[in-house]
C-alpha cells in the first residue's frame, strides 16, 4: 500500500470526496484549508448519549497513535473532538430513512465537532471521521505518521431505516468471535441490522431450552443442538469441503446480539419454515408426520440425508398441531434473547409441499409468531400468497425480504399494511462468484461479471418486477448463503467489497449514486479493511491505495 506524503514528510490528508461510503448527503471540502490533526494533546469531549460513540472513538484512535486520547466530560474545545447528542438541532432527512440516523461532521484546524440527534447518528458521525483518516488509524500497534483529515462540513441521513446483510451459519457455522469480526467489517459502511440465518436442512445453530415449554408439548427442545448442531453441508458437490458444525449457546448468542448493539446493529433471528427444515425433523421425531425419525444414512449412521444444497424437499407437517407448538416456542426463546422488532421466519422454497398447505402454513403461524412474540414477521419473497384475499391491514407491522417473484403480489403485500425489504438475487445475493474464477460461491443468481459495479448499478425501486414505490420499502439487505463458504477469511472474501454496493444503495440517494467515484472511495475503504485484519476480494476494477 502507498500513501501520498506532503512536502515535510507527514502523510497528506485524504481527499474528502474521495474517502467515505456510504456517500454522505451533503459535504462541502475545505480544500485550501489547514487539516486537524490528531496529537498526543487529542482529547474527545462528551457526555450522556454522546458517550458511547465517543468512547469508541477513542478505543479506535488509542492503538494507532500509541496517544492516551481521554474522554472528557467538558474541557476548551479548541484541539479537541467534540461528540454531542442533540435532538433538538435540525437535521437532515434523505427520504425514507427520516433523521434518527442523522448527523453532521465539521472538521477544521482548530477541531472536530460530530453532533446527532441520536447516540446512533453520533455513531456513524464518528464511522464517517474513521473513513476520512488515513487508513493507518485501523493499526493496533502504533504508526508513526501523523493522523491528519482535512477541513470538511458533511451533513448526513440515510435513505432508508434499514440497512442489512444476511450471514448463513446454518450451512456451514461461523464462531462467535468470527461473527463479531464480521460485524465489525460492516460497521464501517453505517450496516445497521445483521440477519442470522440460524437453521436449514444442513444444521441448527442455537441452542433452544425446554424452559418455559406449553404444557403437554413433549419435545426434548436440547435435540436440536446435540443432533443437528453435530451436522453442516457434507456432500462433494459444494468445494467438496465439510461445512463446519456447531452452534451457539444462548449465552453465546446473546453475546453476539450485545455486541451488535454496542455498535448500533440490530440482529434479525431466523429460522426457515416450514421448508429448510430438515435439521428439525431429523432431531426430532415428534415433528415427523409418522413420528418418526427420517432414515439415517447407512454409511455414517449420523447425517440422516445426503448433506447437498437440494432446497425444497422438507416441509413441516401444516397438520399437526405439535408444529405450531414447536414454533411458537423456539420463536419466543429467539425474540427473548433479540434486539430487533422482527423475528424471521423464512418461509422460502416449499416446493414440495405445494402452494395450498404451504398458505395454511404460513396463515396459522404469522399471527402465532406475532402474539408469541410480540414482534414482527419478517419473510421470504413467497409468503407474501398469504395475503392473497385477505383484508386491507393483513400484513400490518410484517416485512417482506424480496429475493425473486411477482411484482404483483410484493405491491399486494405493500397495500395491506408490510413493508419491503430488497435483496434482489442479481446485486445483492453476496454468495455468487464474483467472476468465473472465483473459487468459491455460486452462480445461479449471476454469473459471468458479479463484480462491484453489478452489485452497484440497481436499485430496489426498479427491481422488484413492475417496480415499486420507495415509500413502501424498509430498505435493503445483502445476502451471504454459505453452501460454499469455510470460515471468516471466505466469509469476508465473498462479503467485502460488495457489500458496500449494496449498503451504499441502501443509504445514498438513487441519484446521488455513481459507480466510478464509488470505485474511488472504495480503495479507501479496502485499505481500512485491510490495516484492520478483514478479508476482502481486491478486485481489478479498483486501483487500491
Ligand atoms: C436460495 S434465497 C435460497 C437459499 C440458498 C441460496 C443460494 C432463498 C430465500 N433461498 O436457500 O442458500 O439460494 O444462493
Amino acid at each position: 500500500m502507498t500513501s501520498a506524503t506532503n512536502a515535510t514528510g507527514a502523510l497528506a490528508p485524504l481527499d474528502p470526496t474521495a474517502a467515505v461510503i456510504p456517500k454522505p448527503l451533503q459535504l462541502n471540502s475545505n480544500a485550501g484549508a489547514a487539516p486537524f490533526a490528531v496529537t498526543p494533546r487529542t482529547w474527545v469531549i462528551a457526555s450522556g448519549d454522546a458517550l458511547p460513540a465517543a468512547t469508541y472513538l477513542a478505543g479506535l484512535l488509542r492503538p494507532s497513535t500509541g496517544f492516551a486520547v481521554p474522554v472528557k466530560r467538558s474541557g476548551p474545545e479548541s484541539g479537541a473532538i467534540k461528540v454531542s447528542v442533540d435532538p433538538t438541532a435540525d437535521y437532515p432527512t434523505n427520504g425514507q430513512g427520516g433523521d434518527a440516523e442523522a448527523y453532521r461532521l465539521a472538521v477544521s484546524s482548530t477541531g472536530v465537532q460530530i453532533t446527532a440527534k441520536t447516540a446512533k447518528g453520533a455513531f456513524y458521525g464518528v464511522q464517517t471521521l474513521r473513513q476520512l483518516m488515513p487508513a493507518w488509524v485501523e493499526s493496533s500497534t502504533p504508526v508513526s505518521a501523523p493522523l491528519q483529515v482535512a477541513a470538511v462540513e458533511i451533513a448526513d441521513a440515510p435513505r432508508f431505516a434499514y440497512r442489512g446483510v444476511m450471514l448463513d451459519v446454518a450451512r456451514s457455522f461461523q464462531t462467535v468471535s468470527e461473527v463479531k469480526q464480521y460485524i465489525d467489517g460492516l460497521v464501517l459502511l453505517k450496516m445497521n441490522t445483521l440477519h442470522m440465518h440460524l437453521a436449514d436442512d444442513q444444521g441448527w445453530r442455537i441452542q433452544i431450552t425446554n424452559e418455559g415449554k406449553e404444557a403437554g408439548d413433549p419435545i426434548d427442545y436440547s435435540l436440536l443442538t446435540s443432533t443437528s448442531g453435530k451436522t453442516a453441508m457434507s456432500t462433494q458437490e459444494y468445494r467438496g469441503v465439510i461445512g463446519r458444525t456447531g452452534y451457539y449457546t444462548q449465552d453465546e448468542y446473546r453475546d453476539i446480539v450485545a455486541y451488535a448493539a454496542s455498535r448500533y446493529v440490530q440482529v434479525v433471528p431466523e429460522v426457515d419454515v416450514p421448508s429448510h427444515t430438515n435439521a428439525a425433523l431429523h432431531a426430532i421425531r415428534e415433528l415427523n408426520t409418522d413420528r418418526s425419525l427420517p432414515a439415517r444414512d447407512p454409511e455414517t449412521g449420523v447425517v440422516p440425508w445426503n448433506g447437498s444444497g437440494t432446497v425444497g424437499y422438507s416441509a413441516l407437517d401444516e397438520q399437526l398441531p405439535l408444529t405450531y407448538t414447536f414454533i411458537k416456542h423456539v420463536f419466543s426463546q429467539l425474540a427473548e434473547m433479540s434486539n430487533s422488532p422482527y423475528v424471521h421466519i423464512g418461509g422460502d422454497e416449499s416446493h414440495d409441499m405445494g402452494r395450498t398447505r404451504y398458505v395454511d402454513f404460513i396463515r396459522q403461524v404469522v399471527p402465532a409468531v406475532q402474539q408469541a412474540t410480540g414482534k414482527g414477521t419478517m419473510g421470504w419473497s413467497e409468503y407474501a400468497d398469504a395475503g392473497t384475499g385477505k383484508p386491507d391491514n393483513y400484513w400490518d407491522g410484517s416485512v417482506l425480504q424480496y429475493w425473486v417473484g411477482e411484482g404483483d403480489l410484493v405491491r399486494d403485500f405493500v397495500a395491506k399494511g408490510g413493508k419491503v425489504v430488497v435483496s434482489n438475487a442479481k446485486g445483492s445475493y453476496l454468495d455468487m462468484k464474483y467472476n468465473p474464477q472465483t473459487p468459491i460461491g455460486l452462480t445461479w443468481a449471476c454469473s459471468g461479471d458479479c463484480d462491484v459495479n453489478t452489485y452497484y448499478n440497481w436499485d430496489p425501486t426498479t427491481t422488484v418486477q413492475g417496480g415499486l414505490d420507495e415509500s413502501g420499502m424498509l430498505g435493503v439487505e445483502g445476502a451471504l448463503w454459505s453452501e460454499t463458504v469455510r470460515g471468516m477469511d471466505q466469509a469476508e472474501f465473498l462479503t467485502l467489497p460488495r457489500a458496500a454496493a449494496v449498503l451504499e444503495t441502501g443509504w445514498t440517494a438513487k441519484d446521488a449514486k455513481d459507480a466510478a467515484d464509488f470505485r474511488k472511495r472504495l480503495a479507501n475503504l479496502g485499505a481500512h479493511w485491510t490495516v484492520a485484519g478483514h478479508n476482502m476480494f481486491d478486485t481489478p476494477l479498483v486501483k487500491w491505495q
